[in-house]
C-alpha cells in the first residue's frame, strides 16, 4: 500500500484541503498521513476566519518522525499559507522520502485572476522556488499566470495556455498540468509535453464551486499513485469533479458534496 503525506491546511468548515484529501485518498486505498500547515475556523471564501499557523510545531513533528523512522512514497502539497513552510516542505522531502518518492504540488494561492486573501507576490516567488522540487505541478490558469508573470485574461485561447506551459517549463522540470482551462465553452487540463502540451477537454458545467481544485488534486494523485498514468488520472479526476458539481445544490456555495460521489464511483 502506498503511503502518502499530504501537506495543507485544516479548514474546520469548508470542504477543502485536508477535509477532502483525507477521505478521498483513503477511499482510493492510499494510506493518508497529514502535515497540517494551519488550522482555520473555515476557509477564506467565507466572510471571516480564524487562523492558527502551525509552522512552529514542524520541528517537533519532524523530530518524532525521525525517531520513529517514518518515510513516505509520495507528497501531495496544497494550501501551505505562509512562506516559511516552503523551506520546511523541502526539508520534509529531504528527510522523509522513501526511494523514488514523488512530489506533487498544487500551488494553491489564487483563482479567477486574483490571489486568495493573505497571499502576496513574495509568496508566489517562494512557491516558484519550491516548484523546482516537484515531479508534477497542478496550477490553475490564475496560478500559472502569477508564477510566470504573464498577465491574466478572462478570455484566452489554446495558444495562451501553451505559452503558460512554456514559461512554466523555465521554472521547473516537473510534469506540468494546468487545470481549469476554459476555451470556447469547454473545460480541460493542459498536460505538458516535450514539444507542445495537449489539452484534455470535458463538458463545461454552468456552475462554479469552491474546493474543486483540491478534489481534483486528491483524485488525480490517488489514481496516479496506483499506476494509472497522467491522462487517465486526469480524466478520472475531471469526471469526479464534474459529478460532484452535478450532485451539489446550487445554494451550497462553499464547496461540493463530494461525499455523494466517493462511494458511488466505479473506477
Ligand atoms: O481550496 C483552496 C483553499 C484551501 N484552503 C484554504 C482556502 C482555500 C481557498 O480559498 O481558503 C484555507
Amino acid at each position: 500500500m502506498k503511503r502518502i503525506l499530504t501537506m495543507q491546511d485544516l479548514s474546520c468548515v469548508g470542504q477543502c484541503s485536508l477535509t477532502v484529501a483525507l477521505p478521498i485518498l483513503s477511499a482510493y486505498g492510499v494510506e493518508a498521513c497529514v502535515l497540517p500547515t494551519a488550522i482555520l475556523s473555515n476557509h477564506t471564501m467565507f466572510k471571516s476566519w480564524s487562523y492558527l499557523d502551525l509552522t512552529d510545531e514542524m520541528p517537533n513533528i519532524f523530530r518524532e518522525w525521525k525517531n520513529n523512522g517514518f518515510q513516505f512514497d509520495a507528497f501531495l502539497l496544497g494550501y501551505l499559507g505562509k512562506e516559511p513552510l516552503m523551506e520546511i516542505a523541502e526539508k520534509c522531502f529531504d528527510e522523509f522520502s522513501a526511494e523514488g518518492a514523488k512530489v506533487i504540488i498544487d500551488p494553491v494561492f489564487g483563482d479567477n485572476g486574483k490571489l486568495y486573501g493573505g497571499f502576496d507576490m513574495n509568496y508566489v516567488a517562494a512557491m516558484r522556488k519550491l516548484l523546482k522540487r516537484a515531479d508534477i505541478i497542478l496550477p490553475n490558469v490564475t496560478e500559472a499566470c502569477f508564477l510566470t508573470g504573464i498577465e491574466y485574461r478572462g478570455n484566452y485561447d489554446g495558444d495562451f495556455v501553451c505559452k503558460l506551459e512554456n514559461e512554466l517549463k523555465k521554472i521547473t522540470d516537473a510534469q506540468i498540468i494546468i487545470t481549469g482551462v476554459e476555451v470556447a465553452g469547454r473545460i480541460g487540463e493542459l498536460i505538458g509535453g516535450s514539444e507542445r502540451g495537449e489539452i484534455l477537454w470535458h463538458e463545461l458545467l454552468p456552475i462554479k464551486k469552491h474546493g474543486t481544485g483540491d478534489i481534483f488534486a486528491s483524485v488525480f494523485t490517488a489514481n496516479y499513485l496506483q499506476g494509472k498514468g497522467l491522462h487517465t488520472s486526469c480524466e478520472i479526476a475531471a469526471k469526479f469533479v464534474a459529478d460532484c458539481i452535478r450532485k451539489t445544490d446550487k445554494d451550497h456555495f462553499y464547496g461540493v458534496n463530494f461525499e455523494k460521489i466517493l462511494n458511488a464511483r466505479n473506477d
